[in-house]
């Protein structure tokens, strides 16, 4: 099948772009370098010991002093763009708008996008990739609060006038599910609060989306005539396989698809949250005593002002995890994962990585694109992260390149067979960095860092010239060359 893989028409399409993904608390360093804030993650890195090799981002890629280097290797990987994140307290160190703005952050921000330019690579960023200014987060609570919208908002609004002309992709969140499900219910990201299980997610995931549709909304307004970009939202997931052909584990899978991708999807293409999640929360809430679903509402008014707001969707998807129907859970303590109560597990004779979550599943990307496009109405979908873990120290990484030729060989069946429209691909990641709680453990980069050494070297791995390979040629397999 390889060889029809490369058949010319088995191409990605002359317009499709690639490129490969960082983001700035991963990457940069400079924790506290030129006057930048305190972000959640320095707060959480310094204060706790929840991070597995008690190590920081503090100094990580030092990407913040390395940026032309990092920026030459971007040019030589012949990438169509390059998808980076903003560090929201390295602009503006408290958060707000109105406190002090730091020229030494968008003087850092501003070098990269003129290199882009330069070096005409197109430039894809993210407004928040999880390193909220910590004064937001004592100030009134971050995610959880309302006050979040407008002072996000305040930033976005800053970032589109600073760097908009040169940005052809706007990001406003990564994640949102793992924003909220992670820092506010099992604790796996900043800030780790878990004081209101069942709760707090769904609070920090309507505020969230309130304010992504809020700076859509500026964005079409006042820049998209003169900027030109595209703005949208990037969603993460799984692809939920049913564990049989029992109808039961369909609507499992179904449901927890709807729970995690929909619980985002589904507002920003039909304006509410997915029927089942209204039912299941709301039904399940008032059996715990609840007055109200512990699932918010919105109103009609923000209905109307959310629906809509994207130009695409991203989408983070690295692996598959398969799906069982099980009986309800007991009313009690509130939890979303009795909300969606689906047995999820793993096949174990899928091939491994370094992260636990992490199984080798190629046909996931093809069935999980099918999902989207049938689901929310054929949207622009672009792949936004898509990679695969080592421990580190591996420089022939063969394993690494078998993982992307086969996803990849399944987004062109996406595209061509199940009429997916993915426009472009993005690598997670562009080198190895702080994978969060997993600090310097897990490695997913192109390039190597030996973080031992202090200049922070960059070694090529054997990826980078299979991915140069697929930016120049198109295909998945060397053969095309
Ligand atoms: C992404 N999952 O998060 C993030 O956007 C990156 O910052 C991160 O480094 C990368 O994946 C690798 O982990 C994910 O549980 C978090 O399936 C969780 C999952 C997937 C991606």
């Amino acid at each position: 099948w390889r060889e029809n893989v490369c058949a010319d028409n088995r191409k990605f399409p002359p317009d499709f772009k690639f490129g490969i993904a960082t983001a700035s608390y991963q990457i940069e360093g400079g924790w506290d370098a030129d006057g930048k804030g305190e972000n959640i993650w320095d707060h959480l890195t310094h204060q706790t010991n929840l991070v597995k090799d008690h190590s920081t981002g503090d100094i990580t890629c030092d990407s913040y002093h390395k940026s032309k280097e990092d920026l030459a290797l971007l040019k030589d990987l012949g990438v169509d763009f390059y998808r980076f994140s903003l560090s929201w307290a390295r602009i503006l160190p408290t958060g707000y708008i109105d406190g002090q703005i730091n020229e030494a952050g968008i003087r850092y921000y501003e070098d990269i996008l003129s290199e882009l330019e330069k070096h005409g690579i197109e430039a894809m960023v993210t407004l928040y990739h999880w390193d909220l200014p910590q004064k937001l987060q004592d100030d009134f609570g971050g995610v959880l609060n309302d006050t979040f919208i407008d002072v996000f908002a305040n930033y976005a609004q800053l970032a589109f006038e600073l760097f908009g002309s040169r940005v052809k992709y706007w990001v406003t969140f990564n994640e949102p599910f793992i924003i909220c499900q992670q820092g506010y219910e099992n604790g796996n990201k900043a800030p780790a609060i878990t004081k209101a299980p069942g709760i707090d997610l769904y609070t920090c995931a309507h505020v969230v989306l309130k304010a992504h549709a809020k700076v859509y909304h500026i964005y079409d307004t006042f820049y998209r005539k003169t900027q030109k970009g595209k703005i949208g939202l990037v969603l993460n997931t799984d692809w939920f396989e049913p564990a049989s052909g029992d109808p039961k584990d369909l609507e499992a899978s179904e449901r927890q698809l709807q729970f995690q991708f929909g619980w985002f999807a589904h507002p920003i293409v039909y304006g509410n949250y997915p029927q089942v999640m209204i039912d299941r929360i709301g039904e399940r809430s008032i059996r715990e005593g609840f007055k109200t679903s512990r699932l918010p509402k919105f109103t009609n008014s923000e209905i109307e002002e959310i629906k809509g707001t994207f130009d695409f969707i991203g989408l983070n998807h690295y692996t598959t995890t398969l799906t069982r129907w099980k009986e309800d859970e007991a009313i009690g303590k509130p939890e979303s994962l009795k909300d969606i109560s689906v047995e999820v597990f793993k096949n174990p004779f899928w091939e491994g990585s370094a992260s636990s979550w992490l199984k080798v599943v190629p046909w996931g990307i093809r069935r999980i694109s099918k999902w989207i496009k049938d689901t929310y109405k054929n949207p622009e979908l672009i792949i936004t992260e898509n990679g695969y873990s080592d421990v580190g120290g591996i420089f022939d990484d063969s394993r690494r390149i078998n993982y992307y030729r086969e996803y990849l060989s399944n987004v062109l069946e996406a595209i061509y067979d199940d009429g997916v429209n993915i426009t472009a691909y993005t690598a997670w990641s562009f080198m190895d960095n702080f994978e969060w709680l997993e600090g310097y453990t897990e490695k997913f980069g192109l390039f190597s860092v030996n973080f031992t050494d202090p200049a922070r070297p960059r070694t090529p791995k054997s990826s980078v010239n299979y991915f140069k390979n697929v930016t120049k040629t198109k295909c998945v397999v060397e053969q095309c060359l």
